[in-house]
């Protein structure tokens, strides 16, 4: 590419990121005219795992990643009660939904302060605050200094929500209670007690704090509500059941931004591996068949993600596409849109809290026996906070024979497929304006703007 500007690693994100962007003047004004995105590292859980005892998959997979580990756990024991033929009880559910909730909402909060605030507002001007890129931020110093201090009291909600969690599933992150079959811990009366004081504070904090100061950051920055739109296609598992085949996010789909939420097939799902640092004498083959095996160097190759798509198509994944789905965030697709609409579902699942809490019966059962088949294939589909993500799996005499896991950021971050077509983020990029080649802080907010984790798309730097 020419003209290319390099940002690697990306920082403020989870893992490791790198970006190349060409920029060119079109029409007088400098943007971004290609991009590509690159995932830095090798993940290899999927290897890790064959082998071991199934039971083992929600302990194991949970360390994919500090911040949604939760989700990793729920999923793994869905696979694994998918392959077994168990159904779980309602109070299982509903603490699975509480502890999911938890993890969403304090993901969402760290995002927002700690992760993407500064490219909008600047710090003091000490550490850990600086050094930074000196850019025009526009917000006047008694405004970024009320920001400032709300990114201070959101570490502490942040903690809260995930004491909140522990309350019912012990230690955060890498929590042990999430097992095939439903929960470990029966709920009681005062923990039920404690964990609604916590859910009332956390919900104003996102109420009075958190949604206004995105509302205000997006008043500020009103451009945003125009750049990073990408290709426009959503997509959605779902998750957070309601009991009786309702939850709170169904699956689905939008394409091209527009038209009714269509169905989601989980056969559609290819990863193509092209531009990917994986060997393979398949272009793409489903999850449930996909293998892990890494080419480094491979010629064409940029990024140790592979290339997810659902019928040869890109897709974005995360709040804007569970919001959309379900009908309740369809102001637009915007790098603003985005911030806007995870908020928004911050403070929705934070008022469902309480509901749930009141669902539960107290000394009621959290779990069915449970024995796993000896030989069996299961696979399980849910939200994380950054989206869609799902577990393939397949068990041979008593063991995992074969393990895949496809996170929210390989769908988002992904680099280009077998026909060439750019990753959701990649697309995302084209048309953002750069004012200044040597600090091209639009780039980095359009990118922080889906929330990446490479912790979860990639992992272990050895092979
Ligand atoms: Ni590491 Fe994760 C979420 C998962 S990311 S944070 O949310 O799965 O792609
Ligand atoms: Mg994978």
């Amino acid at each position: 590419m020419a003209n290319l500007l390099i940002v690697d690693p990306v920082t403020r994100l989870e893992g490791h990121l790198r970006v190349e962007v060409a920029v060119e003047a079109v029409s007088g004004t400098q943007q971004v005219v290609e991009a590509r995105l690159g995932g830095t590292s090798f993940r290899g859980f999927e290897r890790l795992l064959v082998g071991r005892n199934p039971t083992e998959a929600s302990h194991l997979t949970q360390r994919i990643c500090g911040v949604c580990s939760v989700p990793h756990g729920v999923v793994a024991s869905m696979a694994l009660e998918a392959a077994g033929g168990a159904q779980i009880p309602a109070n299982a559910r509903i603490l699975r939904n509480v502890v999911l909730a938890a993890n969403f909402i304090q993901s969402h909060i760290l995002h927002f302060y700690h992760l993407s605030l500064l490219d909008f507002a600047a710090g003091p001007d000490t550490p850990p605050w600086t050094p930074e890129w000196k850019v025009d931020r526009r917000i006047g110093d008694s405004d970024s200094a009320r920001l400032i201090e709300h990114y201070k009291t959101a570490l502490g909600i942040v903690r809260q929500v995930n004491e909140m969690a522990a309350v019912f599933a012990g230690r955060q992150p890498h929590s042990p209670a999430f097992i095939a079959g439903g929960f470990t811990q029966v709920p009681t009366r005062e923990a039920i007690d404690q964990a609604r004081k916590h859910a009332a504070s956390i919900a104003a904090f996102v109420r009075s704090t958190y949604i206004p100061d995105v509302e205000y950051i997006a008043s500020q920055y009103p451009e945003y509500g125009k750049l990073g739109r990408g290709y426009g296609n959503l997509l959605s598992f779902g998750a957070f059941g309601l009991g009786e085949g309702k939850s709170i996010f169904g699956p689905g789909r939008i394409v091209a931004g527009a038209g009714e939420t269509q169905p989601l097939d989980p056969q559609a799902i290819r990863e193509p591996i092209l531009r990917s640092w994986f060997e393979d004498s398949s272009p793409g083959r489903h999850p449930a068949e996909g293998i892990t095996q890494a080419a480094y160097p491979k010629e064409g190759a940029y990024s140790w993600i592979k290339a997810p798509r659902y019928d040869s198509l890109p897709y974005e994944t995360g709040p804007i596409a569970r919001m959309w789905i379900a009908g309740r965030y369809r102001k637009g697709i915007s790098v603003l849109d985005r911030h806007l609409a995870r908020a928004q579902e911050a403070l929705e699942l934070a008022e469902a809290l309480p509901g749930w809490l009141d669902g539960l019966e107290v000394g009621g059962s959290v779990y069915t026996a449970y024995t796993t088949p000896a030989e069996a294939t299961g696979a399980a589909l849910t939200e994380a906070p950054r989206g869609a993500l799902g577990h393939w799996l397949r068990i041979a005499k008593s063991k995992i024979a074969h393990y895949q896991v496809v996170t929210p950021t390989c769908w988002n971050a992904s680099p280009r497929d077998d026909n060439d077509k750019p990753g959701p983020m990649e697309q995302a990029l084209v048309g953002t304006p750069v004012q200044d080649r040597d600090h091209p802080v639009e780039v980095l907010r359009v990118i922080h703007a889906f929330d990446p984790c490479l912790a979860c798309a990639v992992h272990v730097f050895r092979i």
